[in-house]
């Protein structure tokens, strides 16, 4: 074997193992952060997720809640119990009504990683289900029946900005203008 092709052999190896080191070390980094707990502080509406005093929503348990996960797993941001009182709803919240005949707003921008609430209720005697196109938000999703009250859910949004289109998730509503988007920013 020629000279230059074990030196680039030896540098190749040393490459891969520095790349390996490092994800390695990645990996293990990461769960020591999703295990920190934080004291929830305050809760939006009863049976919402609390928020902590430094603006992370959390599970029960006191862990930061999981926007990728299914609607209502434990780890998931917990949507509120019906709301008859809107007069105790946080003024930040975002009013979302959803109709035959759309999606209001259609279109809302919020903080990246901020605390959202969205309070969203069916505008018509219809059934339907709020939720997000993006996987990375499949866990912040809502449902409402006809006549339901509001219901809130609590989330951090996500850290990364963009524009996250979400729709209502019963089979047609889409394609009748049941959708709209999130912008972070
Ligand atoms: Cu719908």
């Amino acid at each position: 074997m020629e000279k230059k092709t074990i030196i680039w052999i030896i540098f190749a190896v040393v490459v891969i193992a520095i790349v390996v080191a490092l994800a390695i070390t990645g990996s293990f980094s990461e769960p020591t952060q999703q295990e920190q707990t934080y004291k929830p502080s305050n809760v939006a509406a009863p049976g919402a997720s609390a928020v902590s005093v430094e603006g992370v929503v959390v599970t029960p348990e006191g862990k930061a809640a999981r926007n990728d996960v299914a609607p209502m797993s434990p780890e998931a941001p917990q949507e509120s119990l019906p709301i008859t009182d809107k007069a105790s709803v946080p003024s930040e919240a975002i009013d979302i009504k959803i109709s035959a005949t759309g999606i209001t707003p259609s279109q809302f921008t919020v903080k990246a990683g901020a605390v959202t609430h969205l309070l969203v209720s069916a505008g018509d005697s219809g059934t339907h289900l709020f939720m997000f196109d993006d996987p990375s938000l499949s866990a912040v999703a809502v449902g409402v029946g006809p006549g339901d009250p509001a219901r809130l859910i609590t989330f951090n949004a996500p850290t990364k900005k963009g524009t996250y289109a979400y729709h209502c998730d019963v089979p047609g509503h889409p394609g009748r203008g049941e959708v709209g988007k999130m912008i972070v920013e």
